[in-house]
């Protein structure tokens, strides 16, 4: 797996090729997912390229945080009121596809558990 940003997710960071963007700061972007599988259905990624969750180190400590907080904030302000869940996927087993760690918040409707 290669250091360098040159995922989907880089592509949108660089504005490479269009994304829905519905936030944007110096650490963070979030987007629509392409593939919604619910009503509301954003990505939360760094602007840091970390692959995945498992290659967080100590020095990812703030930007985790930063982003967890504003998946919070950009779920409130669409309207998730009733709720949301907030995922991350992880590596081969976990079904990850896009290696530019990302958190999915899903809401807009009532979601089963357990996932597949
Ligand atoms: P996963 O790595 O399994 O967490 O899935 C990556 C997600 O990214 C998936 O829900 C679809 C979404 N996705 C993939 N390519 C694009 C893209 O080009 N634009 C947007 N907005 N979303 C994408």
């Amino acid at each position: 797996m290669s250091d360098s940003n040159d995922t989907i997710f880089g592509k949108i960071i660089r504005r490479e090729i269009p994304a829905d963007i519905v936030y944007e700061d110096d650490l963070c972007l979030a987007f629509r997912d392409v593939q919604p599988q619910a009503p509301t259905h954003f990505l939360v990624i760094p602007k840091k390229h970390i692959s995945m969750l498992a290659e967080a180190t100590s020095d990812d400590h703030a930007v985790l945080g930063h982003m967890l907080l504003k998946a919070k904030q950009v779920a409130a302000d669409l309207g998730l009121e009733k709720g949301y869940r907030v995922v991350i996927i992880n590596g081969e087993d976990g079904g990850q596809t896009v290696y530019h760690l990302h958190i999915h918040v899903l809401g807009g409707r009532a979601l089963a558990w357990p996932p597949g």
